[in-house]
């Protein structure tokens, strides 16, 4: 199923990434979950500007620091995140030195290979999730709790995207350090975290892309001042403050854009 998008549409972009889903989905990558979940992050984009707004990049620059200030960091890739990321998650972890593994909320061994090798399509090398030996994290039950030993389970510091509450949470408990990329910052996830980016997926992978490029060379004392300065709750704070300005503009004006 292709549906050719027309250029001149005003929704181009967005609607690209739905067919990219759609085709994702088709291949067995994306669960129909996760198409559920790509519209919920959609509402939460259309309503922040589609845009990356100051608090995600500070909390997208600490999430860089933190990677390269980390022992094992690794970057958590799941069927959304790889349907819309692929490229640039392969291209930060080079940068950051983190590890990749599949990690999913509806695994299957055959979903996780998939995925696997999607990513060293886009050049990623020893992706972690198949063949691996297994561990479990406490507090997920039985599948959704299965990581790598020499991944997620010995890391200590974790990016995640678009990602279930319930697994956030647990690798906190489990002592890791959590940065999470999600656009709504209600969710589960968005609040347990320690280090919330609400901005969309691939935009803020590729923020962290050019972030990464900049801080590469940095001192470890200068990464360090980043992560000491860094307030997640003011961060969070900053997201709702937005989400209200930008609708109480809207219920002061009525209309928000100019339909000729
Ligand atoms: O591939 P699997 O098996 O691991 O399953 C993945 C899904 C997405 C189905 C699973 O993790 C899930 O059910 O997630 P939730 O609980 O629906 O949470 C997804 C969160 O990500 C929601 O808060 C959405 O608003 C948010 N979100 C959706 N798309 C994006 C996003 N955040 C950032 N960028 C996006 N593109």
């Amino acid at each position: 199923m292709h549906w050719d998008i027309p250029r001149s549409h005003p929704r181009y972009e967005s609607l690209v990434v739905r067919e990219k889903l759609v085709e994702a989905f088709i291949d067995g990558i994306v669960v129909p979950q996760g198409l559920i979940a790509h519209g919920r992050g959609e509402a939460f984009d259309y309503i922040l500007g589609e845009r990356s707004h100051p608090f995600a990049l500070v909390a997208e620059e600490t999430t860089v620091a933190s990677m390269l200030l980390a022992r094992k960091p690794v970057i958590s890739v799941n069927g959304n995140y790889a349907a819309l990321a692929a490229r640039e998650i392969v291209e930060l972890a080079k940068l950051t030195g983190a590890l990749v593994e599949v990690n999913l909320f509806y695994r299957t061994e055959e979903r996780v290979a998939k995925i696997a090798r999607l990513l060293e399509r886009e050049g990623a090398q020893n992706v972690l999730g198949v063949g691996c030996e297994k561990a479990q994290i406490e507090g997920l039950e039985s599948p959704r709790g299965i990581v790598c030993r020499d991944g997620i389970y010995t890391a200590d510091f974790i990016l995640v995207a678009i990602e279930d509450g319930d697994r956030t949470q647990a690798l906190r408990k489990a002592g890791k350090m959590v940065a999470a990329i999600d656009l709504n910052p209600f969710s589960r996830t968005a609040q347990t975290a320690h280090i919330t980016i609400v901005d969309e997926a691939r935009r803020a992978t590729k923020n962290m892309i050019e972030i990464a490029l900049k801080l590469g060379e940095a001192k470890r004392s200068k990464l360090e001042e980043i992560v000491k300065n860094y307030d997640n709750r003011k961060v969070l704070a900053e997201a709702f403050k937005t989400i209200m300005m930008r609708l109480s503009e809207a219920t002061e004006k009525g209309v928000i854009m100019e339909i000729p």
